[in-house]
This record gives C-alpha cells, sequence and structure tokens, in this order.
C-alpha cells in the first residue's frame, strides 16, 4: 500500500504570509510548487559554463544558476545511470539491492510496482506527475518477455507517474523507439518489433555484417557497439521490424523537449512533478543539426548546446505561463563525464583545454571525485534567493527533502536512505550532510565526509575501465584523500591518519548494516 500522511504543517505560516503578501490567495494544492527535476545524462562538473568552466558557453544553465543556488559539493549516488535513477526516485541506495546496474534495453522493471517512489509520493500529495526521456530502470514484468507490440507493463504508471513518454533504455541500446504510456509511438501493426540481448535477427545487418550501413555513426575500434544498425548507428541488442516507430537520433533532444513542454503546458494549472530525463551528452551523440559545430569540441560540446537550449526552452515556458515563481526546478546529473563512450565522434581529439570533470580525478565509472561530483542548480524565486552553496548535498535525498517540503511524512519503510535536507536543498544551511556514499560502476563505495575527507573503499577490480580508460579508482589498498587541499585525489594519506580512516570505514560499515 503507497499511503502517506499528510503532516498538519503545510502550508508554512511563513509561506501563507509570504504568497499573501504576493496577494495570491490561492488554496492549498495551488499552492504547492511545480517540482522539474531536469536530469542530464553523462554532464561532467566542468560541462557547464557557470561552474567556472567558459571552454564551453552554457547561457541557459547559467541563467538558472544565476536565479537560484548553485552547488558546488553535489552527488550522484552512483557512478553510472541505472543505480543513480533506482536511488533517486527510491530513496533507497542502489548497492543495497541486486539488479540495479547498468540496465539492458530488455531488463524487466527494476523498481517493482509495489516499491513507493518520489512520484507516488508527489501523486499523493495532488500532484500530476510525469516523466520524459531517458528511463534505464527495465520495463515489463521479466527480462526479455516484454510485448512491444502490445502494451508493456508494469511501467512507469505502477510506480507513480500519471504520464511517460520515455527510452527505455539508452541512446545506444535497443529498443530505438518511445513509449508513451506503455505503448511504442508509430508502430505499425504490420511490422511488429522484436527485440533480443541475446540473439541477432536472421537477415538483419549488425555491425559485424553490414559495416557500411553505419552511415551516422561508427563505433569506437574494440568499444563493442557492434550489434543491430538502426537508423544508421550500430548498437547495443538486436532489434527487428517497427521501421516506422524507429527514432532518428538527431531529433531525440527535440522530441524530449516538445513532449516535456507539453506536460508543462497541460499542467499549468495543477501542482505538477515532471522528472526530465535528458539523453544529452549520453553516446552516440547527435544533436540535431543546428548545433553541429557550435561548440568547436565536436559532438559532445555540441551535445552540451543542445541540452542547455532545451533548460533555455522550459525556463522560457514557465516564465510565458507565469508559473516559474512557483516552479522548483533541480537541475543535475546522473553521473559524471566520459570523453569516448564508445563511438567514433572524436571527443577526444576535439576536447582541446575543456575539463568536463572540473578539478577531479576521474569520471563516469569511477570512485575517484569525478564519478559521482556533479554539477547541480536548485531555482526557486519564490522562495529561494540566488547564491552559491558548498555544503555536503546527495540525490539520495530529494525524496525526504521534498517529502518534507510539501508536508508528506513518509513511514519508515519508504526511501529508507533519504533524508531531510531540505534546509541545504534551499540554501539556508551551507553545511549539508555528515557525509555522503558514493558507488562506482563495480560497486566500490566511497565516502566524503563534510569536513572534506574522501575514502575509497579497498578493492581488488581493475584500475583502468577497459572500453573508456576511465581510471576507475581501484585499489587493494584503502584510499583516503583530503579533499579540501587535494580535490585531484594524488596523495593517499590512509598509512598517515589511521585515526581518519578508521571513522571513515565505520560510516560505510554502519550503513552496509543498516
Ligand atoms: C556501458 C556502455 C556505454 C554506456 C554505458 C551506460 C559498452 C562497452 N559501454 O556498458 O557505452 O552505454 O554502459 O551508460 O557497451 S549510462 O550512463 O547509461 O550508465
Ligand atoms: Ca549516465
Amino acid at each position: 500500500m503507497k499511503h502517506f500522511v499528510r503532516n498538519g504543517i503545510w502550508p508554512s505560516m511563513a509561506l501563507l504570509a509570504f504568497i499573501g503578501c504576493k496577494g495570491e490567495k490561492k488554496n492549498t494544492s495551488q499552492e504547492l510548487p511545480n517540482v522539474i527535476f531536469i536530469y542530464a545524462d553523462d554532464i561532467g562538473y566542468g560541462d557547464f559554463s557557470c561552474n567556472g568552466y567558459a571552454t564551453v558557453e552554457t547561457p541557459n544553465v547559467d541563467r538558472l544558476a544565476k536565479d537560484g543556488i548553485r552547488f558546488t559539493n553535489a552527488h550522484a549516488t552512483a557512478a553510472t545511470s541505472t543505480p543513480s535513477r533506482y536511488s533517486m526516485l527510491t530513496g533507497e541506495y542502489a548497492w543495497r539491492r541486486e539488479g540495479t546496474g547498468i540496465a539492458a534495453g530488455d531488463a524487466g522493471m527494476i523498481i517493482r510496482p509495489e516499491r513507493t517512489t518520489i512520484a507516488d509520493m508527489f501523486k499523493q500529495a495532488g500532484y500530476v506527475t510525469g516523466v520524459v526521456g531517458k528511463w534505464h530502470l527495465g520495463l515489463g514484468d521479466k527480462a526479455g518477455t516484454q510485448d512491444w507490440n502490445g502494451t508493456v507493463t508494469p511501467g512507469p504508471k505502477d510506480i507513480g507517474f500519471d504520464y511517460s513518454y520515455i527510452m527505455a533504455a539508452t541512446g545506444d541500446r535497443v529498443p530505438c523507439v518511445w513509449m508513451r504510456d506503455g505503448k511504442v509511438v508509430n508502430l505499425s501493426p504490420d511490422d511488429p518489433i522484436e527485440v533480443s540481448y541475446t540473439t541477432p535477427f536472421p537477415g538483419e545487418p549488425t555491425y559485424m555484417t553490414n559495416p557500411e550501413l553505419a552511415t551516422v555513426m561508427r563505433p569506437s575500434p574494440n568499444h563493442g557497439h557492434n550489434q543491430s544498425i538502426i537508423s544508421g548507428i550500430p548498437r547495443i541488442g538486436y532489434m527487428k521490424g517497427g521501421h516506422s516507430a524507429r527514432w532518428k537520433d538527431e531529433t531525440i533532444g527535440d522530441s524530449i523537449l516538445v513532449n516535456a513542454l507539453q506536460f508543462i503546458g497541460q499542467n499549468k494549472q495543477h501542482p505538477f512533478f515532471l522528472y526530465l530525463g535528458t539523453n544529452d551528452i549520453h553516446v552516440p551523440r547527435v544533436p540535431h543539426p543546428r548545433f553541429v559545430g557550435k561548440s568547436g569540441l565536436g559532438p559532445r560540446g555540441d551535445a552540451i548546446l543542445e541540452f542547455d537550449y532545451t533548460v533555455g526552452k522550459v525556463l522560457d515556458l514557465l516564465d510565458s505561463l507565469n508559473i516559474a515563481d512557483n516552479t522548483l526546478i533541480i537541475l543535475s546529473s546522473d553521473n559524471g563525464p566520459v570523453v569516448d563512450d564508445g563511438y567514433a565522434d572524436k571527443a577526444w581529439e576535439l576536447l582541446g583545454d575543456h575539463k568536463p570533470w572540473g578539478p577531479y580525478r576521474g569520471g563516469k565509472y569511477s570512485s575517484f571525485e569525478a564519478g559521482t561530483r556533479v554539477p547541480c542548480i536548485v531555482r526557486w524565486p519564490q522562495r529561494v534567493e540566488s547564491g552559491v552553496s558548498g555544503a555536503l548535498v546527495s540525490q539520495i535525498d530529494w525524496f525526504a527533502s521534498l517529502a518534507s517540503l510539501i508536508g508528506i511524512q513518509l513511514p519508515d519503510s519508504v526511501a529508507p536512505d533519504s533524508r531531510n535536507q531540505i534546509e541545504a536543498w534551499l540554501g539556508k544551511d551551507l553545511r549539508g550532510r555528515d557525509y555522503v556514499i558514493e558507488q562506482s560502476l563495480n560497486n566500490n563505495l566511497s565516502v566524503v565526509s563534510a569536513d572534506g575527507w574522501k575514502y575509497i573503499q579497498p578493492n581488488g577490480g581493475p584500475a583502468i575501465e577497459q572500453y573508456t580508460k576511465m581510471e576507475l579508482g581501484n585499489n587493494p589498498q584503502p584510499q583516503l584523500y583530503n579533499m579540501m587541499k587535494d580535490p585531484g585525489e594524488t596523495e593517499n594519506l590512509a598509512k598517515t591518519h589511521p585515526a581518519i580512516l578508521e571513522q571513515m570505514q565505520k560510516v560505510i560499515a554502519d550503513e552496509q548494516q543498516r
């Protein structure tokens, strides 16, 4: 049963007074802020100019930051997509749960319907809820059993989203189609879809059999991405049929944007919660031609511009509907940056002086800081004063913090790892959490403390990720870094600071036992 208690505290007296002084007497449900998560894919701390890196200009993200709070010590819970999204939506660390690693395109739904999500929480509070864009949390009951030609269920609707317009997994995984409310969009019954992650379909081109059909983008050598060729790009997984439904990669950004804008427009009268997961800047990076060549950094930089455009259009719509004041936007990323993630898009060659990881070491997949230290901006003109916050914050806390904001009391069983940090998110508490737990590709845990220590558990995994050559931060020895003095994690202090090491180890051990 997804059931919550509504606290008697909403709307707070302070808020009522504030709204009162603006002369806008509304009923309680109208006073609830709209909430939009703009969740980027693989955008690093250094990829936005507002974070101090002028190598690519992101004027719309910067506009959001100027009006809101720009966080400098914000963390995704994991260094890859599926576990970050799982944790963010459920308030439970993904490392507690088997089967929450990077999901295949035919994975069964990882968040089971009985689980209570942040979308359920908003729904209970009277919000209209929607998800648009990248899903990557599995669909249907079990892997490989989805009826792509009928309704795929369970899906987002079963975990609290009234509306969904999603890609099942990632841009580089089949099926390469849009799903609206559980059904493939633009599918012709004469050309049914089949999907397999084990066996190629006889006669269907793959990169192995027909490399000449990779007309839009080729894979990087030895990175996989060599199975079915869909819309001129070889993918992970095999797919047959569904030609009229196949997306063209250059319109993915616009397709997500248009559906997000429609959702906002249609629900401007209600409080709404929109989870807008962009495909930018995940591979394959094929931004619309109007961005091509504009960043000077090749497709990776051009995809950042496309992301920035998406942000700008959302802000413009909120302004024109006159609802920007009472809309709380949280912009962040699911994990840190990667340069070559599997396609020959010249991302390294064209990177120049740009530093997607900012001052941090590693990137996507890594236990080093850039794996999970992500850009994060919160804007809510009606309540939040603009500024910069160094508070230690984690996406795991969006659930409990927003529940508290809208007066919902969560039962203990819901969002067990999520804590109410609303004061930090609204810029009033500049310290935040005592510590944050992070998870790498191979599920190794790290902890960062408010006073700037970072501990990485020892483990025997590879030091370098085989495909991307990303440093994973794996080391058979415990690692301890002083992030204040050494943000680049260059000097391991584990041997010289045994007491701090022990404290940090205890934090992880206690969390693991909870
Ligand atoms: C990896 C893919 C990578 C990307 C990633 C998921 C290979 C060699 N690499 O397995 O290209 O798709 O999964 O990225 O297949 S994420 O941001 O969605 O987690
Ligand atoms: Ca990602």
